[in-house]
């Protein structure tokens, strides 16, 4: 009976949620394990759009964000590849990279990726600027059934996580949407102006569960 109380407050409580505008995640350590797990509040997209804002310091591999359904681990998953010096969308297990990218260290990048399923067209905005469209997958939506990992690379449904793919540094400002944005409303998420927050994922009503060390703390640590 109390487990069965801890339970339901556990799972009230991840289900709560949280309004982190101003704060960031903080992944402190490289592991196989800490991650934070998104809600989406709503399932099933026939377009995306997926913002973010991340600052490392890794000069291996690493999941920016990891979207994975029953039928695909890769169904929405952006990843920096170390190897090729590019930032490798990949969306229904299909990949393309994008080289040539300012993807400095220890500073914050903007990355926005938008894909709709009937042109199949991806596009990445890095800081701002727009990569070209590349054909990546048409005719199928994403499923429902989704599963959103922050920090890890899911090589399956919630689960498959390697160290040497993890994210370790700081992460902030994570929307999602279920069209694609237009270059005006990026150019706003970008400069950090009014713009509409995700309506699958909401930075500012975000529901999250953590496992592992990773803390929460005020974005701003400069002195202003
Ligand atoms: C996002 O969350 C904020 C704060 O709760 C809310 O005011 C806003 O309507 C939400 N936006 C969307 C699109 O869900
Ligand atoms: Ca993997």
């Amino acid at each position: 009976m109390r487990f069965l109380l801890l339970l339901v407050m556990l799972t009230a409580c991840a289900a709560t949620p949280q309004d982190l505008s101003g704060k960031m995640f903080i992944f402190p350590q490289e592991t196989s394990t800490a991650n934070v797990r998104l809600t989406a509040s709503r399932q099933g997209f026939g377009a995306v759009t997926v913002c973010h804002r991340s600052f490392t310091d890794l000069k291996r591999d690493h999941a920016l964000f990891s979207l994975a359904t029953r039928s695909s681990a890769n169904d929405f998953m952006i990843i920096w590849e170390e190897a090729n010096k590019g930032i490798a969308p990949h969306i229904k297990n299909t990949k393309t990279e994008y080289k040539g990218l300012d993807y400095k260290s220890n500073m914050w990048h903007s990355i926005c990726t938008t894909w709709d399923s009937q042109s199949g067209l991806v596009q990445l905005w890095f800081d701002g600027q727009p990569s070209i469209k590349k054909f990546i997958s048409s005719g199928s939506d994403i499923s429902v059934s989704t599963i959103i990992i922050l920090g890890q690379e899911q090589d399956s449904h919630g689960g498959g996580f390697d160290l040497k793919q993890s994210f370790s540094g700081m992460m902030s400002d994570v929307h999602m949407w279920d069209y694609t944005l237009s270059p005006c409303e990026i150019r706003r998420y970008v400069d950090e102006l009014n713009f509409t927050p995700g309506n699958v994922l909401n930075w500012s009503a975000l529901e999250f569960q953590i496992t592992g060390r990773v803390l929460i703390e005020d974005k701003q640590n400069l002195c202003s």
